[in-house]
């Protein structure tokens, strides 16, 4: 502990790890556009340069704390250093800011604001660069990129990959794939996390806006909506609503108003994968087969496996996502020319995820050599879409979904945090759904915001040891103690994105440590809201058992090779 005096007051600090941090506890806002708590410190964009009483200027993110610093912060010096520096960036910038798809979210546009820039007085010395249009989930526009090497940390110290890095020097100094590849040819995983800490337009979701309203003002097309967990506690806040409280009432009713015919919850289809992922790993249990099994629900984790692990990619479990099986059933459902009318279905999932987009893409989770999901949309998107659409979300009245697949039990609206889809899991091989057994296994380890868990739970007389992580960097450590003998598991259940989907790359970014707990604890209030907590007992599920997928499990649910 100690003291430091800060633009001319006394501010105590305790265990923050630099001057800039206390700086932001003493209730003033110094801009950064590279720091970032998540990631290692960088110092490259200065914006947070403070001044001592000894006139030494420092960035104030690269500096420890120490009992006695003067610091002025915003003295005529700092201020016109700030601004030169935020100018200087704003010159080698494109500065199409009316058509920018990050317009309004753009700190660099947010910092020109606040320090009143109206023109720029040095000269564009940078070529302009074509864009990076080859990934199924993003876009990557050198043009916008400053520099501040977010993403490039993100995907090594987040994800574990080096798929970004800094090439060239000087003035022609660029964040690249290596050798200047497109992204689609690189390890990528599609996750997003490095547009998630882009604070310009560099890194951007690839956006299907315009093909889900053409589809929706198509008379001959039935377009139907899915949603995914993580999305009714992430929309909310963009529209003046409590951070992480679930608004799926209010986003069927926005989303019937915007002219979707049928609207349906992911959670139906976690529940299916509960059921069809519980009795495969209860066989390899019982045959002592392809253990650990991998979860197979994260698209961007098993491209991971299948990239950096190829020999355990027989463990991967070989259920399709919630959001593959789902649209197989209901393609399949619609194949019924009496159910069909003539009309074409369309199938739009809300994902808070970008690599669903690409999982939709991999032929793989293709039924009869056709695609299934005809367009992923993020969270991100949809709310474009809604402000597009002039309805006033906060106001709406709450909707049901349609039937007969709008029902999910709470099992599946967890499958949004980490440790979901095994706590649901759990309650499936549980022989009953009372409070205490529940509770017994909401305990049991699942839970939690660390990046790697583990724990052990006896099921009939069998120890079975489960492994929960998030962030692929946490995934590739444990696959490291797999690989090497030091850890033998029964399961692992991997999301790719820290904290699981509620912190996917598709979500409304800028999320601090409020927002990421609002949604997970969102999720966990959903669940306790709902009737029916066990996959296994939600009625839809063991109706659509007996007709629709009678004998057709596999070629709906099921991947056959990865
Ligand atoms: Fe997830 Fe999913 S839980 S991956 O995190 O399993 O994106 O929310 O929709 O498919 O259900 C994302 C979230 C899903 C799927 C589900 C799973
Ligand atoms: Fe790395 Fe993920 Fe970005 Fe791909 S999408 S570059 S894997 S952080």
């Amino acid at each position: 502990m100690g003291f430091m005096t800060i633009d001319g007051r006394k501010v105590e600090f305790t265990d923050e790890k630099n001057v800039l941090s206390v700086i932001r506890k003493a209730g003033i806002d110094l801009p950064t556009l590279c720091y970032h708590s998540e990631l290692s410190t960088f110092g490259a964009c200065r914006l947070c340069t403070v001044e001592d009483d000894r006139g030494r200027t420092f960035a104030s993110c690269s500096e420890e704390p120490r009992d006695g610093m003067v610091i002025y912060t915003n003295s005529g010096r700092i201020k016109k250093y700030r601004k030169m520096i935020v100018e200087l960036l704003l010159s080698a910038h494109c500065r199409d800011c009316t058509t920018c798809v990050k317009s309004g979210e753009c700190k660099l546009q947010e910092l020109a604001h606040r320090m009143n820039i109206t023109t720029v007085r040095f000269q564009n010395t940078r070529e302009e660069k074509p864009l990076d249009t080859s990934s199924p989930a993003l876009i990557r526009d050198p043009n916008k990129c400053i520099l501040c090497g977010n993403c490039v940390r993100a995907c090594r110290e987040l994800q574990g990959l080096e798929v970004l890095g800094f090439t060239h020097r000087g003035t022609d100094a660029m964040v690249t794939p290596a050798f200047d590849k497109p992204l689609s040819e690189t390890d990528c995983v599609s996750c997003g996390q490095c547009r998630v800490f882009c604070p310009t337009g560099a890194i951007s979701i690839r956006t299907n806006m315009d093909e889900v309203w053409d589809a929706i003002n198509d008379p001959d097309t039935r377009v139907i909506a899915q949603v995914a967990p993580a999305v009714r506690v992430a929309v909310g806040d963009a529209f003046g609503l409590t951070k992480g409280h679930s608004v799926m009432g209010k986003l069927v009713a926005v989303l019937h108003r915007m002219g979707f015919d049928e609207v349906y919850d992911t959670t139906f289809a976690a529940d299916l994968t509960i059921m069809e992922e519980s009795k495969e790993f209860l066989n390899r249990v019982e045959k002592n087969e392809k253990l650990p099994l991998l979860t197979s629900c994260c698209p961007a984790w098993v491209k991971f496996v299948c990239d950096q692990y190829p020999e355990f990619k027989d463990n991967l479990s070989t259920c399709r996502s919630p959001q593959g099986m789902f649209s197989a059933v209901i393609k399949e459902y619609y194949k019924n020319p009496e159910r069909s009318q003539n009309k074409k279905t369309f199938v739009v999932s809300i994902m808070p995820c970008t690599a669903k987009k690409m999982e939709i893409l991999r032929s793989n989770n293709f039924t009869h050599g056709e695609q299934d999901t005809d367009i992923v949309l993020t969270t991100t998107e949809i709310i474009r879409m809604i402000n597009n659409s002039g309805i006033d979300f906060a106001s709406q009245e709450t909707e049901a979904c349609d039937m007969p697949f709008g029902f999910g039990s709470g099992a599946g609206a967890i499958f949004g945090v980490t440790g979901g889809v095994t706590e649901a899991m759990l309650r499936r091989l549980a022989d009953d759904h009372n409070k205490a057994t529940m509770d017994a296994i909401a305990e049991a380890g699942a839970r939690g915001d660390e990046g790697i868990k583990e724990f052990t739970v006896n099921y009939k007389g069998t120890d079975l040891n489960v492994c929960v992580a998030s962030g692929l960097a946490n995934a590739q450590t444990v696959m490291e103690d797999v690989k090497s003998g030091r850890k033998h598991y029964h399961i692992i259940e991997i999301m790719a994105c820290r904290r699981g989907c509620i912190m996917g790359g598709g979500q409304p970014p800028r999320a601090g440590d409020r927002t990421k707990s609002a949604r997970r604890d969102g999720l966990y209030q959903a669940d306790h809201v709902t009737s029916i907590r066990k996959a296994d007992e939600n009625p839809l599920i063991l109706a659509l058992y007996d007709t629709l997928l009678k004998d057709k499990t596999h070629e709906l649910l099921h991947v056959d090779k990865y």
